[in-house]
């Protein structure tokens, strides 16, 4: 340990990617796109300055929900569609940990539907990444809450009769306080979104496509391809007006309330007649809007959709219990689960 100039305390030693890999062997196909998302956290974890012993990985089942054996921090692999409770638990009563949760769109949008939309609303200061794939993997390929209506699968062989869900209007729609998308083959946005989720005081919620290249291959290659993504995926910018495109010759304007796709320079369309992205707009109308849009009707938005800043729920919790203190003095656990209310079954 180096020491700190001038204190004569010992500084902490600067930690790199390497410290927050463990000594695990990975076991996703080789391929997935799970390996680039750990990557990129891998690589963001040290830039944030937390010591490994605060930080807490917690996750669900599935493929995605085994990151937590392979983030060198601590870490729950826990029970199929509630990291989310978990990790509410874990950082209501340590609010001093960096909590995050690994959770697929089947864990996250399936069976632990109701436990996300509930800790979205809440806003603990926790992360959340939710791994995309449109597919249940571990299970070998059965249709997920994100699977394309009519998709073939090995429990939907004639087609899926279900409307998918989105989990960006799901987000917002829970009042997430920070809702953004990234790409698993775009590295260098996936590592910056992670960035700005950890930085987020409230929930944040990340939707990352990831390709499962075994039972859903190419699900987001329409628009993610190296060669055609610029063309098919706008990358959000908070200040800067909606614009995509190889040569930025097109971009997004509003007509009524429907976007719509425009080309620079033609019909006397300039950048001034294009929507401004405003991530911290009072109500997230904006974010909604952006969240609908989806190829090949329009451009995929990837980026911050949405951050906004509201009390957290264990700032609210603590203020409450010491308010309370204050007012009837401390409390008593034994007397009050004895109560006024007890008896004896004879
Ligand atoms: C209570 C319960 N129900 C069902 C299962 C079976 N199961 C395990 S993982 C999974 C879905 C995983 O899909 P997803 O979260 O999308 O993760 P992926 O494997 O695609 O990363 C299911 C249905 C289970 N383990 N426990
Ligand atoms: S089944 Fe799919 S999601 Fe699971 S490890 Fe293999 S490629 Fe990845």
């Amino acid at each position: 340990m180096a020491q700190t100039e001038g204190t004569g305390l010992l500084e902490p030693p600067k930690l790199t990617r390497q410290d927050f890999v463990t000594d695990q062997t990975v076991r996703w196909c080789p391929g997935c796109g799970d390996y680039s998302i750990l990557a990129q956290v891998q690589r963001v974890m040290p830039e944030l300055g937390i010591p490994r012993e605060k930080i807490v990985f917690i996750s669900g089942i599935g493929c995605s929900s085994r990151f937590p054996y392979y983030m060198n921090t601590y870490g729950f692999h826990s029970i199929h569609g509630r990291a989310a409770t978990l990790a509410s638990g874990l950082k209501i009563s340590r609010p001093d940990l960096s909590v995050w949760v690994a959770t697929g769109d089947g864990d996250g949008l399936s069976i632990g539907g109701n436990h996300l939309i509930h800790c979205l609303r809440r806003n603990l200061d926790i992360n959340i990444l939710l791994f995309n794939n449109r597919i249940y993997g571990l299970t070998k390929g059965q249709y997920s809450p994100t699977s394309e209506f009519g998709k073939k699968t090995k429990s939907s062989p004639f087609g899926t009769a279900e409307q998918p869900i989105n989990p960006v209007c799901v987000a917002i729609a829970s009042e997430a306080t920070f809702v953004a998308r990234s790409i698993d083959i775009d590295p260098v946005h996936l590592a910056k979104i992670v960035h700005r989720a950890a930085q987020h005081k409230g929930t944040s919620f990340v939707e990352i496509y990831q390709n499962c290249n075994i039972f859903n291959d190419g699900a987001f290659e329409d628009f993610t391809a190296k060669d055609v993504r610029s063309e098919r995926v706008l990358v959000l910018e908070h200040g800067h007006p909606m614009v995509f495109g190889k040569n930025r010759d097109k971009g997004i304007r509003l007509n009524g309330l429907d976007p719509e796709v425009v080309t620079l320079g033609r019909d006397g369309v300039t950048e001034k007649d294009l929507l401004v992205h405003d991530e911290n707009a009072p109500e997230p109308t904006l974010a909604y809007l952006l969240s609908r849009m989806s190829y090949p009707e329009f451009p995929v938005p990837v980026g911050v959709f949405y951050s906004a800043q509201r009390p957290t729920l264990e700032e609210i919790l603590t203020q409450q219990g010491e308010e309370i203190a204050r007012r009837k003095g401390p409390g008593d656990i034994e007397k009050l689960i004895r109560g006024t209310e007890t008896w004896t079954v004879a």
